[in-house]
């Protein structure tokens, strides 16, 4: 079922997210939760930080035909290179995009709904995903890579449209 996605300023984004210990039917009901509501906003990537779950749960699917799912429990970046910049948007953040600087290529360790341990190497968008999703489940949300200028401005667009 479509999950509500929690948008700025909302001060529960800046929640840090616990570990997943136990890997049961309830997870596999949040990944799916999570996954139709990626689809449906629609999104490339969604944290469980997002939709008011503070654990370390994210989906991800970068796919043209929206046929290849990434579910990533407890991530962790375990090497990284490279820079790259590019124009990010959030679920959480409606109608602001900037320009962010990432990691070109990262390799990351997580476990799958089974609590199986996998590692993954990515580059580009997913690489960009990653990162910008890993970031929700510690609190962190595009806007904060910015310099404090163009935050308040961004910010103050968001201000306008809430108007
Ligand atoms: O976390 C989220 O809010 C979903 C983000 C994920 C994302 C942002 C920037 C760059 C890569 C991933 C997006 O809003 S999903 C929307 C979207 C769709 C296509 C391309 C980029 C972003
Ligand atoms: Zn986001």
């Amino acid at each position: 079922m479509k999950l509500d996605i929690l948008t700025l300023p909302d001060k529960r984004l800046k929640t840090v997210a616990q570990p997943v210990e136990i890997f049961d039917n309830e997870l596999k009901s949040l990944v799916k939760n999570m996954l139709e509501t990626m689809y449906d906003a629609p999104g490339i990537g969604l944290a469980a930080t997002q939709v008011d779950v503070h654990k370390q749960v994210v989906v991800i699917d970068v796919s043209e035909e929206k046929n290849q799912p990434l579910c990533l429990i407890n991530a962790k970046i375990i090497k990284k290179g490279g820079q790259q910049i590019s124009e990010e948007g959030c679920l959480s953040v409606p109608e602001i995009y900037a320009k962010v600087k990432r990691a070109e290529f990262i390799e990351v360790e997580a476990q799958n709904e089974q609590g199986e341990y996998f590692t993954l190497e990515a580059d580009e968008l997913l690489a960009i995903c990653i990162q910008h999703e890993l970031d929700h489940l510690i609190g962190i949300v595009f806007l904060d890579h910015l310099s404090p200028l163009k935050r308040k401005m961004a910010l103050k667009k968001l201000e306008k449209d809430a108007r």
